[in-house]
Protein backbone atom coordinates (compact mmCIF):
# COMPACT_ATOMS: atom_id res chain seq x y z
CA UNK A 1 0.00 0.00 0.00
CA UNK A 2 1.20 3.05 -0.88
CA UNK A 3 1.72 6.16 1.69
CA UNK A 4 0.85 9.81 0.97
CA UNK A 5 1.45 13.12 2.68
CA UNK A 6 -0.91 16.11 1.43
CA UNK A 7 -0.51 19.43 2.62
CA UNK A 8 -3.18 22.33 2.33
CA UNK A 9 -2.70 25.54 3.59
CA UNK A 10 -5.84 27.30 3.08
CA UNK A 11 -5.82 30.72 1.51
CA UNK A 12 -9.22 31.82 1.38
CA UNK A 13 -12.60 30.81 0.24
CA UNK A 14 -12.99 26.70 0.51
CA UNK A 15 -11.29 25.75 -2.78
CA UNK A 16 -7.99 24.87 -2.06
CA UNK A 17 -9.69 22.22 0.82
CA UNK A 18 -12.50 21.38 -1.09
CA UNK A 19 -9.93 20.03 -4.08
CA UNK A 20 -7.24 18.45 -1.47
CA UNK A 21 -10.49 16.64 0.12
CA UNK A 22 -11.44 15.09 -3.15
CA UNK A 23 -8.54 14.38 -3.95
CA UNK A 24 -6.97 12.33 -0.69
CA UNK A 25 -10.63 10.46 0.08
CA UNK A 26 -10.40 9.45 -4.46
CA UNK A 27 -6.84 8.23 -3.68
CA UNK A 28 -7.38 6.47 -0.43
CA UNK A 29 -10.80 4.17 -1.75
CA UNK A 30 -9.86 4.11 -5.56
CA UNK A 31 -6.51 3.14 -4.98
CA UNK A 32 -5.51 2.28 -1.94
CA UNK A 33 -3.28 5.11 -1.01
CA UNK A 34 -2.41 5.45 2.79
CA UNK A 35 -3.37 9.06 3.31
CA UNK A 36 -1.94 11.62 5.72
CA UNK A 37 -4.17 15.15 4.96
CA UNK A 38 -2.35 18.13 6.33
CA UNK A 39 -4.25 21.31 6.81
CA UNK A 40 -3.83 24.54 8.71
CA UNK A 41 -6.95 25.94 9.02
CA UNK A 42 -9.35 22.80 10.89
CA UNK A 43 -12.16 25.21 11.29
CA UNK A 44 -12.40 26.05 7.59
CA UNK A 45 -12.62 22.38 6.48
CA UNK A 46 -15.06 21.57 8.76
CA UNK A 47 -17.26 24.12 6.98
CA UNK A 48 -16.79 20.75 4.35
CA UNK A 49 -16.71 18.19 6.82
CA UNK A 50 -19.16 18.69 9.55
CA UNK A 51 -17.51 15.84 11.84
CA UNK A 52 -14.33 17.16 11.57
CA UNK A 53 -12.89 18.40 15.59
CA UNK A 54 -10.87 21.71 14.63
CA UNK A 55 -9.12 21.14 17.65
CA UNK A 56 -7.52 17.76 17.31
CA UNK A 57 -3.94 17.32 15.96
CA UNK A 58 -4.49 13.98 14.60
CA UNK A 59 -8.04 12.37 13.67
CA UNK A 60 -9.32 9.61 11.37
CA UNK A 61 -12.38 10.75 9.05
CA UNK A 62 -13.73 8.72 6.09
CA UNK A 63 -10.49 6.90 5.76
CA UNK A 64 -7.81 9.58 6.24
CA UNK A 65 -5.49 10.40 8.76
CA UNK A 66 -5.79 14.35 9.39
CA UNK A 67 -3.20 16.16 10.70
CA UNK A 68 -3.68 19.95 11.86
CA UNK A 69 -0.43 21.22 9.92
CA UNK A 70 0.69 23.66 12.89
CA UNK A 71 4.66 24.77 13.25
CA UNK A 72 6.77 21.74 14.13
CA UNK A 73 3.49 19.33 13.75
CA UNK A 74 5.85 17.69 11.13
CA UNK A 75 8.79 17.20 12.99
CA UNK A 76 9.89 13.74 13.84
CA UNK A 77 7.15 12.34 10.88
CA UNK A 78 8.92 9.58 8.24
CA UNK A 79 7.55 11.07 5.14
CA UNK A 80 5.20 8.63 3.00
CA UNK A 81 6.45 7.22 -0.58
CA UNK A 82 4.76 10.52 -2.27
CA UNK A 83 4.41 13.69 -1.03
CA UNK A 84 1.36 16.50 -2.56
CA UNK A 85 2.23 20.56 -1.42
CA UNK A 86 -1.36 21.52 -2.50
CA UNK A 87 -0.59 24.71 -4.16
CA UNK A 88 2.73 25.89 -3.48
CA UNK A 89 1.95 25.52 0.03
CA UNK A 90 6.04 25.66 0.98
CA UNK A 91 6.46 22.50 3.07
CA UNK A 92 8.49 22.88 6.48
CA UNK A 93 12.37 22.72 6.41
CA UNK A 94 12.40 19.88 8.74
CA UNK A 95 10.33 18.20 6.50
CA UNK A 96 11.86 18.43 3.27
CA UNK A 97 14.80 17.06 5.26
CA UNK A 98 13.34 13.81 6.62
CA UNK A 99 11.94 13.72 2.43
CA UNK A 100 15.67 14.12 1.29
CA UNK A 101 17.03 11.33 4.22
CA UNK A 102 14.52 8.97 3.13
CA UNK A 103 15.64 5.79 0.62
CA UNK A 104 14.34 6.19 -2.11
CA UNK A 105 13.30 9.51 -1.81
CA UNK A 106 9.17 10.28 -2.04
CA UNK A 107 7.82 10.74 -5.23
CA UNK A 108 7.56 14.80 -4.62
CA UNK A 109 4.92 16.54 -6.20
CA UNK A 110 3.44 20.12 -6.28
CA UNK A 111 -0.46 20.04 -7.30
CA UNK A 112 -1.06 23.14 -9.56
CA UNK A 113 -4.06 25.15 -9.78
CA UNK A 114 -6.12 24.31 -12.72
CA UNK A 115 -5.96 25.69 -15.94
CA UNK A 116 -6.43 25.39 -19.50
CA UNK A 117 -3.65 27.75 -20.82
CA UNK A 118 -1.10 25.88 -23.18
CA UNK A 119 2.06 27.09 -20.91
CA UNK A 120 0.40 24.75 -18.35
CA UNK A 121 1.06 21.54 -20.79
CA UNK A 122 4.38 22.21 -21.43
CA UNK A 123 5.45 22.83 -17.74
CA UNK A 124 2.92 19.46 -17.12
CA UNK A 125 5.40 16.86 -15.36
CA UNK A 126 8.68 18.90 -15.31
CA UNK A 127 10.72 18.32 -12.94
CA UNK A 128 12.30 21.12 -10.45
CA UNK A 129 15.46 19.90 -8.70
CA UNK A 130 15.87 21.39 -5.15
CA UNK A 131 18.75 24.03 -4.48
CA UNK A 132 20.64 22.40 -1.40
CA UNK A 133 19.01 19.01 -1.06
CA UNK A 134 18.68 15.96 -3.28
CA UNK A 135 15.42 15.95 -3.91
CA UNK A 136 13.49 17.02 -7.08
CA UNK A 137 9.63 18.14 -7.38
CA UNK A 138 7.61 17.92 -10.13
CA UNK A 139 4.68 20.33 -11.28
CA UNK A 140 1.82 18.62 -11.73
CA UNK A 141 -0.88 20.94 -13.76
CA UNK A 142 -4.87 19.95 -13.77
CA UNK A 143 -6.27 20.49 -17.07
CA UNK A 144 -8.99 19.46 -19.94
CA UNK A 145 -6.74 18.74 -21.96
CA UNK A 146 -5.05 14.65 -22.82
CA UNK A 147 -1.34 16.16 -22.33
CA UNK A 148 -2.83 17.30 -18.78
CA UNK A 149 -3.18 16.23 -15.75
CA UNK A 150 -6.96 16.49 -15.93
CA UNK A 151 -9.96 16.73 -13.68
CA UNK A 152 -10.80 15.08 -10.41
CA UNK A 153 -13.55 12.91 -11.17
CA UNK A 154 -14.61 9.84 -8.93
CA UNK A 155 -14.69 6.93 -10.81
CA UNK A 156 -18.68 6.73 -10.56
CA UNK A 157 -19.47 9.91 -10.70
CA UNK A 158 -21.15 10.19 -14.13
CA UNK A 159 -23.34 6.61 -13.38
CA UNK A 160 -24.28 8.11 -10.03
CA UNK A 161 -25.45 11.73 -11.57
CA UNK A 162 -27.26 9.65 -14.33
CA UNK A 163 -29.02 7.61 -11.79
CA UNK A 164 -30.41 11.03 -9.99
CA UNK A 165 -31.18 12.85 -12.92
CA UNK A 166 -33.03 10.18 -14.48
CA UNK A 167 -34.80 9.80 -10.98
CA UNK A 168 -37.40 12.15 -10.50
CA UNK A 169 -38.55 10.90 -6.99
CA UNK A 170 -35.05 11.27 -5.96
CA UNK A 171 -34.95 14.81 -7.29
CA UNK A 172 -37.94 15.36 -5.92
CA UNK A 173 -37.24 13.95 -1.82
CA UNK A 174 -33.67 16.26 -2.98
CA UNK A 175 -35.41 19.19 -2.95
CA UNK A 176 -37.86 18.71 0.05
CA UNK A 177 -34.88 17.52 2.19
CA UNK A 178 -33.54 21.05 1.48
CA UNK A 179 -37.15 22.89 2.47
CA UNK A 180 -37.96 23.72 -0.59
CA UNK A 181 -40.48 21.25 -2.48
CA UNK A 182 -41.97 24.15 -4.51
CA UNK A 183 -38.50 24.08 -6.99
CA UNK A 184 -40.23 21.08 -8.58
CA UNK A 185 -42.77 23.50 -10.02
CA UNK A 186 -40.29 25.55 -11.95
CA UNK A 187 -39.98 25.40 -15.16
CA UNK A 188 -36.41 25.74 -14.99
CA UNK A 189 -33.87 25.48 -11.38
CA UNK A 190 -30.67 27.54 -11.45
CA UNK A 191 -27.93 27.38 -8.62
CA UNK A 192 -25.77 30.77 -7.95
CA UNK A 193 -22.58 30.23 -6.00
CA UNK A 194 -20.09 33.31 -6.99
CA UNK A 195 -18.30 36.18 -5.97
CA UNK A 196 -19.77 39.50 -5.39
CA UNK A 197 -20.70 41.09 -8.67
CA UNK A 198 -22.30 44.14 -10.53
CA UNK A 199 -24.12 41.73 -12.96
CA UNK A 200 -26.16 39.98 -9.93
CA UNK A 201 -28.76 42.39 -10.67
CA UNK A 202 -29.64 42.01 -14.09
CA UNK A 203 -29.65 38.48 -14.11
CA UNK A 204 -32.47 38.89 -11.48
CA UNK A 205 -34.40 41.22 -13.13
CA UNK A 206 -33.90 39.60 -16.42
CA UNK A 207 -35.48 36.38 -14.04
CA UNK A 208 -38.32 38.13 -12.46
CA UNK A 209 -39.55 39.93 -15.91
CA UNK A 210 -39.05 36.44 -18.03
CA UNK A 211 -41.89 34.68 -19.65
CA UNK A 212 -41.52 31.64 -17.25
CA UNK A 213 -40.99 30.37 -13.41
CA UNK A 214 -37.89 30.12 -12.59
CA UNK A 215 -36.24 28.79 -9.25
CA UNK A 216 -32.93 29.85 -8.14
CA UNK A 217 -31.20 28.17 -5.20
CA UNK A 218 -28.34 30.86 -3.60
CA UNK A 219 -26.01 28.99 -1.15
CA UNK A 220 -25.52 31.23 2.02
CA UNK A 221 -21.89 33.34 1.32
CA UNK A 222 -21.10 36.35 -0.93
CA UNK A 223 -23.25 36.32 -3.51
CA UNK A 224 -26.18 36.56 -1.49
CA UNK A 225 -24.79 40.00 -0.39
CA UNK A 226 -25.59 40.79 -4.05
CA UNK A 227 -29.25 39.49 -3.80
CA UNK A 228 -30.11 41.11 -0.53
CA UNK A 229 -29.14 44.40 -1.90
CA UNK A 230 -31.59 44.15 -5.01
CA UNK A 231 -34.89 42.34 -3.10
CA UNK A 232 -33.92 45.65 -0.58
CA UNK A 233 -33.63 42.75 2.62
CA UNK A 234 -31.44 40.59 4.13
CA UNK A 235 -32.25 37.02 3.93
CA UNK A 236 -30.35 34.11 5.72
CA UNK A 237 -31.08 29.99 4.90
CA UNK A 238 -33.91 28.53 4.86
CA UNK A 239 -35.59 31.92 3.27
CA UNK A 240 -37.57 31.63 -0.13
CA UNK A 241 -39.15 34.69 -1.69
CA UNK A 242 -40.99 35.23 -5.16
CA UNK A 243 -40.24 38.45 -7.50
CA UNK A 244 -42.80 38.24 -10.33
CA UNK A 245 -41.66 34.80 -12.04
CA UNK A 246 -38.84 34.81 -9.96
CA UNK A 247 -38.61 31.92 -6.90
CA UNK A 248 -35.36 32.50 -4.40
CA UNK A 249 -34.57 29.93 -2.21
CA UNK A 250 -31.25 30.85 -0.06
CA UNK A 251 -29.64 27.06 1.09
CA UNK A 252 -26.85 27.02 4.01
CA UNK A 253 -23.77 25.76 2.77
CA UNK A 254 -24.47 22.13 1.78
CA UNK A 255 -22.24 19.13 2.63
CA UNK A 256 -20.27 18.32 -0.99
CA UNK A 257 -21.98 15.40 -2.11
CA UNK A 258 -25.01 17.52 -1.60
CA UNK A 259 -23.54 20.02 -3.20
CA UNK A 260 -23.01 18.04 -6.50
CA UNK A 261 -26.73 16.71 -6.46
CA UNK A 262 -27.53 20.25 -6.65
CA UNK A 263 -25.54 20.80 -9.03
CA UNK A 264 -27.25 17.59 -10.80
CA UNK A 265 -30.69 18.96 -9.77
CA UNK A 266 -30.46 22.40 -11.63
CA UNK A 267 -30.56 23.44 -15.34
CA UNK A 268 -27.93 26.04 -15.17
CA UNK A 269 -25.12 26.48 -12.57
CA UNK A 270 -23.53 29.80 -11.41
CA UNK A 271 -20.03 28.42 -9.95
CA UNK A 272 -16.91 29.89 -9.19
CA UNK A 273 -13.01 29.54 -8.26
CA UNK A 274 -11.79 25.90 -9.15
CA UNK A 275 -13.41 22.77 -7.69
CA UNK A 276 -17.23 23.92 -8.10
CA UNK A 277 -16.08 24.80 -11.55
CA UNK A 278 -15.44 21.16 -12.51
CA UNK A 279 -18.28 19.80 -10.36
CA UNK A 280 -20.39 21.72 -12.72
CA UNK A 281 -18.87 20.52 -15.81
CA UNK A 282 -19.68 16.75 -14.85
CA UNK A 283 -23.45 17.78 -14.06
CA UNK A 284 -23.65 17.99 -17.72
CA UNK A 285 -25.87 20.87 -17.73
CA UNK A 286 -24.91 24.93 -18.76
CA UNK A 287 -22.43 26.40 -16.08
CA UNK A 288 -21.56 30.48 -15.63
CA UNK A 289 -18.22 30.40 -14.37
CA UNK A 290 -17.10 33.26 -11.70
CA UNK A 291 -13.11 32.76 -11.92
CA UNK A 292 -11.11 33.91 -9.21
CA UNK A 293 -10.15 37.41 -9.59
CA UNK A 294 -6.40 38.09 -9.92
CA UNK A 295 -3.89 40.41 -9.86
CA UNK A 296 -2.99 42.00 -12.93
CA UNK A 297 -6.28 40.76 -14.53
CA UNK A 298 -4.42 37.81 -15.14
CA UNK A 299 -7.80 35.53 -14.49
CA UNK A 300 -9.13 37.38 -18.19
CA UNK A 301 -6.42 35.03 -19.85
CA UNK A 302 -7.29 31.65 -17.95
CA UNK A 303 -11.33 32.37 -18.79
CA UNK A 304 -10.29 33.47 -22.42
CA UNK A 305 -8.04 29.47 -21.94
CA UNK A 306 -11.01 28.17 -21.14
CA UNK A 307 -13.47 29.52 -22.95
CA UNK A 308 -11.10 28.09 -26.35
CA UNK A 309 -11.78 24.60 -24.55
CA UNK A 310 -15.70 25.18 -24.68
CA UNK A 311 -15.73 26.83 -28.32
CA UNK A 312 -15.89 23.53 -30.50
CA UNK A 313 -19.18 22.42 -28.41
CA UNK A 314 -21.04 25.74 -27.59
CA UNK A 315 -21.98 28.98 -29.38
CA UNK A 316 -20.10 32.28 -29.39
CA UNK A 317 -23.26 34.03 -27.60
CA UNK A 318 -22.68 31.55 -24.63
CA UNK A 319 -18.81 32.29 -24.49
CA UNK A 320 -20.28 35.70 -24.10
CA UNK A 321 -22.29 35.27 -21.21
CA UNK A 322 -19.21 34.07 -19.54
CA UNK A 323 -16.81 37.16 -20.37
CA UNK A 324 -20.24 39.45 -19.85
CA UNK A 325 -20.53 37.31 -16.10
CA UNK A 326 -17.12 38.08 -15.37
CA UNK A 327 -16.43 41.87 -15.81
CA UNK A 328 -20.19 42.79 -14.21
CA UNK A 329 -21.92 44.13 -17.78
CA UNK A 330 -25.69 43.71 -16.99
CA UNK A 331 -27.07 43.24 -19.62
CA UNK A 332 -30.78 42.19 -18.85
CA UNK A 333 -31.56 41.30 -22.65
CA UNK A 334 -28.85 38.66 -22.65
CA UNK A 335 -30.18 36.90 -20.23
CA UNK A 336 -33.49 36.76 -21.55
CA UNK A 337 -32.05 35.27 -25.11
CA UNK A 338 -30.32 32.28 -23.14
CA UNK A 339 -34.01 31.16 -22.72
CA UNK A 340 -34.65 31.22 -26.50
CA UNK A 341 -31.25 29.49 -27.16
CA UNK A 342 -31.51 26.93 -23.95
CA UNK A 343 -31.64 23.88 -26.65
CA UNK A 344 -28.34 24.54 -28.44
CA UNK A 345 -26.37 25.22 -24.81
CA UNK A 346 -28.05 22.59 -23.31
CA UNK A 347 -27.01 20.05 -25.90
CA UNK A 348 -23.88 21.96 -26.25
CA UNK A 349 -23.00 21.47 -22.32
CA UNK A 350 -23.60 17.74 -22.30
CA UNK A 351 -21.58 16.73 -25.12
CA UNK A 352 -18.12 19.03 -23.55
CA UNK A 353 -19.31 16.74 -20.10
CA UNK A 354 -19.53 13.47 -22.27
CA UNK A 355 -15.93 14.69 -23.93
CA UNK A 356 -14.11 15.40 -20.78
CA UNK A 357 -15.37 12.51 -19.09
CA UNK A 358 -14.15 9.89 -22.13
CA UNK A 359 -10.58 10.96 -20.25
CA UNK A 360 -8.87 9.65 -17.34
CA UNK A 361 -9.58 11.53 -14.40
CA UNK A 362 -6.95 13.48 -12.49
CA UNK A 363 -6.54 10.65 -9.53
CA UNK A 364 -5.91 8.09 -12.97
CA UNK A 365 -3.23 10.20 -14.30
CA UNK A 366 -1.52 11.24 -10.69
CA UNK A 367 -1.46 7.27 -10.10
CA UNK A 368 -0.17 6.71 -13.50
CA UNK A 369 2.52 9.44 -13.16
CA UNK A 370 4.11 8.21 -9.80
CA UNK A 371 4.09 4.87 -10.55
CA UNK A 372 6.64 5.48 -13.38
CA UNK A 373 8.99 7.32 -11.08
O1 LIG B 1 -14.35 28.83 -2.58
P1 LIG B 1 -13.76 29.14 -3.90
O2 LIG B 1 -13.93 30.53 -4.33
O3 LIG B 1 -12.26 28.75 -3.90
C1 LIG B 1 -11.26 29.52 -4.54
C2 LIG B 1 -10.72 28.83 -5.75
O4 LIG B 1 -10.42 27.49 -5.57
C3 LIG B 1 -9.49 29.55 -6.22
O5 LIG B 1 -8.91 28.85 -7.30
C4 LIG B 1 -8.52 29.65 -5.07
O6 LIG B 1 -7.37 30.29 -5.45
C5 LIG B 1 -9.17 30.41 -3.96
O7 LIG B 1 -10.31 29.72 -3.54
C6 LIG B 1 -8.26 30.61 -2.78
O8 LIG B 1 -14.46 28.21 -5.02
P2 LIG B 1 -14.35 26.64 -5.28
O9 LIG B 1 -13.00 26.30 -5.81
O10 LIG B 1 -15.47 26.29 -6.11
O11 LIG B 1 -14.52 25.96 -3.87
C7 LIG B 1 -15.76 25.86 -3.24
C8 LIG B 1 -15.88 24.52 -2.55
O12 LIG B 1 -17.01 24.51 -1.70
C9 LIG B 1 -16.08 23.40 -3.54
O13 LIG B 1 -15.36 22.25 -3.08
C10 LIG B 1 -17.57 23.11 -3.47
C11 LIG B 1 -17.82 23.39 -2.01
N1 LIG B 1 -19.21 23.71 -1.66
C12 LIG B 1 -19.89 22.85 -0.80
O14 LIG B 1 -19.34 21.81 -0.39
N2 LIG B 1 -21.15 23.16 -0.41
C13 LIG B 1 -21.81 24.28 -0.84
O15 LIG B 1 -22.96 24.51 -0.46
C14 LIG B 1 -21.10 25.15 -1.75
C15 LIG B 1 -21.78 26.37 -2.28
C16 LIG B 1 -19.80 24.84 -2.12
Amino acid sequence: MKTLDLFCAIIDNFGDIGVCRRLALQLNREYGWQVRLWVDDLTAFARLEPELHPQAAVQFLKGLEVRHWTDNATVGIIPGDRVIEGFGCRLPETFLQAMAKRQPAPVWLNLEYLTAEAWALGCHGLPSPHPRLPLRQYFFFPGFDPRSGGLLREHDLIARRDAFQQNQTAQASFWQQLGFPEAMNATRRLSLFAYENTATHALLQALKSGPDPVFLAVPEGRALADVNHWIGHTLKAGDYRAEGNLRLAVLPFLPPEDYDRLLWACDLNFVRGEDSFVRAHWAGRPLIWHIYPQEDEAHRVKLEAWLDQCRRWLPEAWLQRQRDWNYGHDYIESWQRVFVDWPQIGAGSRNFCNHLAQQPDLAARLEDFCAER
